[in-house]
C-alpha cells in the first residue's frame, strides 16, 4: 500500500525573475513546451508516483491557474485525489505575501486539517524533472528519516546557486549551507565518484524537494520562527533531527528564471533532448479538442509544433510553436520559443485588420525572429525582425523586454510591420 502523503508545491515567491511572462498570471501559470503550464510538471510527477492529493501554494491566484486546474485536474468521485489552490490572503496573523517558503507552509498546512496523511512532500514549482516520489518517501521510511531531501551533484560553477550539504556514508546529511559564496566553496566539496569528479560535479545540492515526517514537520514550523527552508530551518535542524540526502542522477533543472526557462524550452527539440516529453508517463494538462496543425511549404528542423497551429512560414529551426499560433508566408523562426494564443481571429477580423494594415495574432509575413520568447496572444507584423543576443542591452520596453540577450514578447503585444529589434 503506498504511504499516506500530501503534496505541497511551491508555486512561487515574490520574485520577478521570470518578469514579464508573470506580469499578468501567477507563474504556476506560466505555459511551458507549447502546451503545458508549469505546475503542470510537479503536479504530473506526483500523480505518476501515486501521489494525488497535491495543494499548490502561489502568491497571487490568476483567473488562468484557477482555470488551468479546475479544467484539468478532475478526479471521478471515487476517488480522494485533488489539487487545490492555496493563495496568500490577508488573515489576522500577517500580511497578504508568504515570507519565505516555510511561512507559506506554516500558513497553509492550517488548511489540510481535513486530509489524512503521515508525510509531506514538499516540491518547487520552478523545475523540469522527472522523479519517482514514491521511491523518495520509500527511501525515507526505510531509512527512518524525519526530514529527506533529494540532492543531485552539481559543478562548483552552478553551487552557489544552491543549498549545498554533506553527507556521512549511511546519506546522513552532516552540514548544510544556502548559496555558499565562492570563498567558502572550496570546503564544500564532497566524497563523489570517480565519473562525476571527471565531469566536475563534486558538490551536492539540495533539490528543493523535500520529505517531511508529519509530526517533525509541525514541531519544526511552530518552534522555529524561521521563514525560509533553504535559509534557516534546515541549516538549523541538521544536528537536531534525522536529515538524509537521497541521491537523484537523472536530468532535473531550474526553470526560474528567463535564460533557463528560455534555454529548457528550447533544450525539448535537440535530437535526443534530457527531458522526455515522450516517455512512458504521462504529463498531464487541460485537453483542449484543437484541430491538427496545418503547416504549409516549412522547412522543419528540430521543431515542436502543437496543436491548432496554422503555419506558412519559410522555416522553423530550433523552435517550439504553441497552441493555436499562425506564422505567416516567408518567416523564418530560430531558437525561439512561441506560446501560441487563446483564441483564433474569424476571417472578417482578419480581413478587416489586413485593409487597415494592422497586425493579426501570431506572426506576419516575411519576418526572422531569432532568440526570442514570444508570449501568449501577441500580434507581430509583417517584415518584423527581431533578433536577440549578446549584443542587447537588457531592459524594459513598452511591448518587449530583453533579459540576458533574449528577446521576449509581452503577452497581448502589438509589434507593427516592419519593426527590428
Ligand atoms: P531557491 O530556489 O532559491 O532555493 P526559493 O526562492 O525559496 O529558493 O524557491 C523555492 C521554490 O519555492 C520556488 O519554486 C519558488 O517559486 C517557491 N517559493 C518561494 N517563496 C515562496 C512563497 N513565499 N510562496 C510560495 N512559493 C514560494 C531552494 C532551496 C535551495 C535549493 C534550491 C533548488 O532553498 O537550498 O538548492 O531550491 O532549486
Ligand atoms: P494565460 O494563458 O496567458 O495565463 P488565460 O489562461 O487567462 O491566459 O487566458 C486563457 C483564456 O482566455 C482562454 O480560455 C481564452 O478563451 C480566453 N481569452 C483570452 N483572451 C481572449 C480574447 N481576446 N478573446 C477571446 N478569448 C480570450
Amino acid at each position: 500500500m503506498l504511504p499516506k502523503v500530501v503534496s505541497i508545491v511551491l508555486g512561487g515567491g515574490r520574485g520577478t525573475r521570470l518578469y514579464p511572462l508573470t506580469d499578468q498570471r501567477s507563474k504556476p501559470a506560466v505555459p511551458i513546451a507549447g502546451k503545458y503550464r508549469l505546475v503542470d510538471i510537479p503536479i504530473s510527477n506526483c500523480l505518476n508516483s501515486g501521489f494525488n492529493r497535491i495543494f499548490v501554494l502561489t502568491q497571487f491566484n490568476s483567473s488562468s491557474l484557477n482555470s488551468h486546474i479546475k479544467n484539468t485536474y478532475n478526479f471521478s468521485i471515487f476517488s480522494k485525489g485533488f489539487v487545490d489552490i492555496l493563495a496568500a490572503e490577508q488573515t489576522n496573523e500577517g500580511d497578504k505575501w508568504f515570507e519565505g517558503t516555510a511561512d507559506a507552509v506554516r500558513r497553509s498546512i492550517k488548511k489540510t486539517v481535513s486530509v489524512d496523511y503521515e508525510y509531506v512532500l514538499v516540491l518547487s514549482g520552478d523545475q523540469l524533472y522527472q522523479m519517482d516520489f514514491a521511491a523518495l518517501v520509500d527511501f525515507h521510511i526505510q531509512n527512518q528519516g524525519d526530514l529527506t531531501i533529494a540532492t543531485i551533484p552539481v559543478s562548483a560553477k552552478d553551487a552557489n546557486g544552491f543549498g549545498i550539504l554533506k553527507s556521512d556514508e549511511t546519506n546522513v546529511i552532516t552540514s548544510f549551507i544556502e548559496k555558499p559564496t565562492d570563498n567558502l566553496l572550496p570546503d564544500w566539496k564532497s566524497e563523489v565518484s570517480d565519473e562525476l569528479k571527471s565531469q566536475g560535479r563534486e558538490y551536492l545540492a539540495s533539490m528543493g524537494i523535500y520529505v517531511f515526517s508529519k509530526g517533525v514537520l509541525n514541531k519544526l514550523l511552530n518552534e522555529h520562527k524561521g521563514m525560509d527552508f533553504g535559509k534557516e530551518i534546515i541549516p538549523d535542524s541538521i544536528d537536531k533531527i534525522r536529515v538524509l540526502s537521497y541521491q537523484y542522477d537523472g536530468y532535473w533543472t531550474d526553470i526560474g528564471t528567463i535564460a533557463s526557462f528560455f534555454e529548457a524550452n528550447i533544450g525539448l527539440t535537440n535530437d535526443l533532448p534530457e527531458f522526455n516529453l515522450f516517455g512512458r508517463n504521462t504529463i498531464f494538462t487541460r485537453p483542449r479538442m484543437l484541430p491538427p496543425s496545418k503547416i504549409s511549404g516549412t522547412t522543419l528542423n528540430n521543431a515542436i509544433i502543437s496543436d491548432g497551429c496554422i503555419i506558412s512560414a519559410d522555416k522553423i529551426d530550433r523552435s517550439v510553436i504553441g497552441v493555436r499560433s499562425r506564422i505567416g508566408v516567408g518567416s523564418v523562426i530560430r531558437a525561439t520559443y512561441m506560446m501560441g494564443s487563446d483564441y483564433y481571429e474569424d476571417l472578417e477580423e482578419l480581413q478587416n485588420a489586413k485593409t487597415r494594415r494592422e497586425p493579426t495574432v501570431g506572426v506576419g509575413e516575411r519576418c526572422y525572429i531569432e532568440n526570442a520568447i514570444i508570449d501568449k496572444n501577441s500580434r507581430i507584423g509583417d517584415d518584423v525582425r527581431i533578433i536577440g543576443g549578446n549584443h542587447l542591452k537588457s531592459g524594459d520596453y513598452n511591448e518587449y523586454t530583453v533579459c540576458d540577450g533574449i528577446v521576449v514578447i509581452k503577452k497581448n503585444a502589438v509589434i507593427p510591420n516592419g519593426t527590428v529589434i
